[in-house]
């Protein structure tokens, strides 16, 4: 039967294929391998995955790269292989979202060097312009000072075509103009085959570089007495390359292509999610409205743009404020690690990771892990010399390669993500002890008590109840969800380094007397009026 809704409260648990399993011993984590690890999904109650791109690709940015949209790179496996895991996914009930990756492709996919021929109609594929001008050794001048976000100009010269190309990422990723009609079915037929093919989602990725500046106007500088080599990408504002208004018409047209399949072909609703780190009135307009719908919803980056440490109030109005924003006929969601930003427990105190599983899991909405979430795996040590991207995340000198160490299942060699003596990128050496095949034993795990929150959100309570939030002192935060006729849950946690006493005499109505702890982060005994241990959260239920 057609289940509209599946999306509403969902798991999306990304996998970034590359570090996920390796089925054929290459050292590279891989399609089959997914699939021979649905279970852990199962398992978890994780009710869809996103997997990172996986076609083909020169894989100068791990696939982030596309050289060809429908097609498999030989790395990861083939169509047959995609196919075989939407069929396997399908029979334990869970869906497959993929990365759309549009704001550019590879210059080794043949549009480009179609491009760069100005054959029909590619020659418009891509963001083409003139130089301002030659210098006195007749060198081309880019034609402003828009910079590349993994550093440097962000204008390419090509020599055959005699312009210069844009790239808001890599040179090897040039932009398309996705101001192009005939560019945009292109991309229509690619999200038609997917969805062909089984696919439940995309993942909208970079959407807020889609469209610049008609009149490439040059950006204007956060410190205007900045030198012309002293700035770089961060050192400006983005009005003339980030989120135009015509972006969001981009992808409400995308989303209308969606609509459109999904009421020809029923079933299942089919979702677009965006990826951009914005202001939150910017974010909110991702939602469009119920006329007007451009994504299902945009990610909430909220804990992965923050660090440290949070206060009641803080994280009070972090999490309330997408609430008061977000408008009417929207779906909330929560986002506390991706594959470009750094662990939870390298970004706030370690503690946190406990903390941040159960808020997300107990929300109401969406909830998005990344993997080895359930497991509270850190950032991994790279050495320098083992370090495989060419960009940096955060600051200079720091690379994304630590938060994509492979996935820790077992203390077999390479935690038995690989049978290759040397994975891609190093293991973490703490997969002795930190893996999924121990923490299942152990009854006070990272993964047991992540295996728990799973169940208590397919609770009724968890998926419809309402959401209210306390600052109960200036270290104890809670939560409640209540929904009538079905238990009520509240949900407490300590973000100080000290023994609180949490007092709840008063502060939220309609608690019954008698309080069940449920889970516990520190798996403690607690009774009505006892003290909460330093960074440590557990529901309660009322009875
Ligand atoms: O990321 C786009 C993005 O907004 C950033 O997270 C950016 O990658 C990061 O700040 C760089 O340090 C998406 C993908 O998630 C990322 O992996 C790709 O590299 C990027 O697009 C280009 O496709
Ligand atoms: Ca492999």
């Amino acid at each position: 039967c057609a289940n509209k809704t599946w999306w509403k409260n969902t798991e999306i648990y990304e996998v970034f294929i590359m570090s996920f399993k390796d089925s054929n011993g290459d050292g590279i984590g891989d399609l089959n391998g997914i699939r021979s690890k649905l279970d852990h999904f199962s398992n978890l109650q994780i009710g869809s995955i996103w997997i990172t791109p996986f076609y083909e690709s020169p894989l100068n940015d791990f696939g982030y790269d596309i050289s060809n949209y429908t097609a498999v790179n030989p790395l990861f496996g083939t169509l047959e292989d995609f196919k075989e895991l939407i069929k396997e996914a399908k029979k334990r009930g869970i869906k497959i979202l993929i990365d759309f990756v549009i704001n550019h492709s590879s210059d080794e996919h043949i549009w480009f060097k179609k491009s760069i021929d100005k054959i029909k109609p590619y020659d418009e594929f891509y963001v083409w312009k003139d130089p301002k001008g030659y210098d006195s050794h007749g060198k081309p001048i880019p034609p402003n000072n828009w910079f590349s976000l993994f550093g440097g100009n962000a204008w390419q010269w090509n020599s055959k075509r005699e312009q210069f190309y844009y790239h808001a990422f890599g040179k090897k990723q040039p932009d398309f103009n996705l101001r192009s009609e005939k560019l945009k079915q292109e991309l229509k037929n690619i999200m038609k085959f997917w969805f062909d093919n089984g696919v439940s989602g995309l993942r909208i990725d970079a959407v807020g570089w889609f469209i610049e500046d008609a009149l490439f106007r040059d950006e204007s500088l956060l410190n205007p007495s900045l030198k012309k080599d002293e700035y770089m990408w961060r050192d400006y504002n983005h009005e003339y390359t980030y989120e135009l208004w015509e972006t969001f018409e981009v992808v409400h047209e995308f989303r209308l292509f969606v609509d459109e399949i999904n009421e020809k072909e029923g079933g299942a609703e089919r979702i677009m999610v965006s990826e951009s780190y914005t202001t939150m009135t910017l974010l909110m307009k991702y939602y469009g409205s119920e006329k007007y719908p451009i994504v299902h919803f945009p990610f909430n980056f909220k804990f992965v743009d923050k660090s440290d440490y949070f206060t009641s109030r803080k994280l009070h109005e972090e999490i309330t404020e997408w609430f008061k924003n977000m408008p009417k006929h929207g779906v909330a969601n929560w986002v506390a690690e991706t594959h470009d930003r750094y662990r939870i427990g390298a970004r706030y105190v370690r503690e946190y990771r406990h903390i941040i599983n159960f808020l997300i899991m107990m929300l109401p909405g969406v909830v998005c892990l990344y993997y080895g979430q359930e497991i509270g795996m850190v950032n991994g040590p790279v050495r320098p010399d083992q370090i495989k991207d060419p960009h940096i995340v955060e600051e200079p000198g720091r690379q994304r390669d630590c938060i994509r160490t492979p996935m820790q299942w077992d203390d077999s060699m390479n935690a038995g993500f690989t049978t290759k003596r040397k994975s891609w990128l190093p293991v973490n050496p703490n997969y002795w002890s930190k893996n999924v095949k121990s923490q299942k034993k152990s009854k006070n795990s990272f993964y047991n008590i992540f295996k728990e929150l799973s169940f208590l959100r397919k609770t009724k309570t968890c998926k419809h109840g309402a959401f209210n939030s306390y600052v109960l002192s200036e270290w104890i935060y809670g939560f409640t969800r209540v929904l009538k006729g079905s238990e009520t849950y509240l949900v407490v946690t300590n973000l100080g380094t000290e023994m609180e006493i949490v007092n709840l005499s008063g502060e939220i109505p309609n608690l019954g007397n008698t309080m069940k702890v449920l889970v516990a982060s520190d798996n403690a005994g607690y009774k009505k009026g006892d003290t909460v241990r330093p960074y440590s959260t557990f529901p309660h239920l009322f009875i």
